[in-house]
């Protein structure tokens, strides 16, 4: 590995000698190393990445998507003294592209690394929670008004639900790993609940919730809270920045914040949404917006965490079902294990819809 991160370095506009890397972050998706080099007596850190592209198909266009996106945020944070820790910051390859194709056809980049920060992959505080949703919040609004093409579709249909579980029952009826037995119960559930899969994309169709540019994977886990004031500094992992529904941001941080337990839990009794993280990401997703959020958009927020997370949940038994292709996994079952959490999850939320709605009726007087 120290090898083959060394060699990939040097196509980079990285100065200094290369002194290690290791594997970094708990991201499902793509190959993530922090390297650290010698910079005239500085120990000097880089994130550098392989990018999944049996995944993002179109690289290239995913590179230009993010350059996009962060030449806007770089000119909005011009003059502030930690704009490198505001926003993500790519290197060059030598060539002046923003990555660097490999020998094998493997596309690579880097990222000046965001120290002094880091990111959770469970909240255990509100604070916490309301930190992040309002950067995400922030970053819905610096997108809103960025010039030029509409960005591209890195992976079409991302959150389109009904497509999603028209894959699941392509992968039920082909079963090709003989796994639907073991997964019962969780089909069960999925087929009672995938009535609600077309709502935000009926009332998108129907003119009644916009098109925005979204970030479109707002897990927890892809925000850096800064160590010292827990403010939620930096939004990354950009490979998903495309046209989308600002309801798919806000339900996926209710998705990955309102449970205590980690996402592959198996111990379900500890699955369940916290109320209080439920109004801290809410509260902080609406001021991050800044009032670019419309009434059905806001309508919709409690609806969005568990359409998000049944979808997700819908993913990863499709995965199960497809033999493990797509989500990183470590264990047997993991998928599955995921899936689980994903539905008791809903299960929570759906119990506790009226409450979600009654804190948005006290955050929007
Ligand atoms: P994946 O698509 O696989 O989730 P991410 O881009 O989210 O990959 O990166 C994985 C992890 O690496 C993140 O959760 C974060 O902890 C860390 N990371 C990514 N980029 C940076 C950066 N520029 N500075 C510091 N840490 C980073
Ligand atoms: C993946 O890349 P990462 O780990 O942040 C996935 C998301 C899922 C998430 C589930 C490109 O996110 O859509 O919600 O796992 N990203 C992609 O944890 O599929
Ligand atoms: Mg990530």
């Amino acid at each position: 590995m120290n090898a083959t991160i060394k060699e990939v370095s040097s196509h980079f506009d990285i100065w200094g000698d290369f002194l290690w890397c290791e594997r970094y972050g708990s991201g499902h998706i793509n190959d993530t190393y922090l390297a650290v080099f010698n910079q005239a007596g500085h120990q000097i850190k880089y994130i550098v990445q392989r990018i999944n592209t049996n995944i993002f198909k179109q690289p290239e266009q995913l590179m230009e998507n993010i350059s996009r996106v962060l030449n806007h945020s770089k000119l909005k944070l011009k003059g502030r003294k930690d704009a490198t820790r505001r926003a993500l910051t790519i290197v060059n390859a030598n060539d002046g592209k923003p990555f660097f194709v490999d020998g094998e056809g493997k596309y690579w980049r880097a990222y000046l690394f965001v120290d002094r920060a880091r990111t959770y992959d469970v909240l255990e505080s509100p604070e916490f929670a309301y930190q992040a949703a309002k950067a995400f919040g922030s970053f819905q609004k610096l997108l809103a008004d960025i010039p030029g093409d509409r960005l591209h579709e890195t992976i079409p249909n991302f959150h389109n639900t009904p497509s999603r579980l028209a894959d699941f029952d392509k992968a039920l009826a082909a079963d090709v790993c003989g796994r639907a037995e073991s997964a019962k119960a969780e089909i069960e559930f999925l087929q009672k609940n995938r009535a609600m899969a077309s709502k935000l994309l009926d009332l998108m169709a129907e003119g009644k919730i916009p098109e925005r540019i979204t970030h479109n994977d707002t897990k927890i886990n892809n925000v850096m809270l800064d160590d010292e004031t827990g403010e939620g500094i930096c939004v990354i992992d950009l490979d998903t920045i495309m046209p989308g529904i600002s309801l798919y941001d806000f339900g996926d941080l209710v998705r990955t914040s309102t449970s205590p337990a980690a996402e592959d839990e198996k111990d379900l009794s500890k699955v369940y949404a916290r109320m209080e993280m439920f109004e801290a990401l809410a509260r902080g997703f609406l001021e991050g917006a800044g009032g670019c959020l419309t009434p059905a958009e806001i309508e919709n927020m409690p609806f969005s965490g568990m359409l998000i997370t049944f979808e997700i949940g819908v993913r990863f038994l499709t995965d199960y079902l497809d033999g493990d292709k797509y989500f990183k996994t470590k264990r047997e079952g993991h998928n599955l294990d995921r899936c689980r959490t994903q539905f008791k999850l809903v299960q929570s939320l759906q119990e506790q819809e009226d409450k979600m709605n009654e804190i948005m009726k006290g955050l929007v007087k």
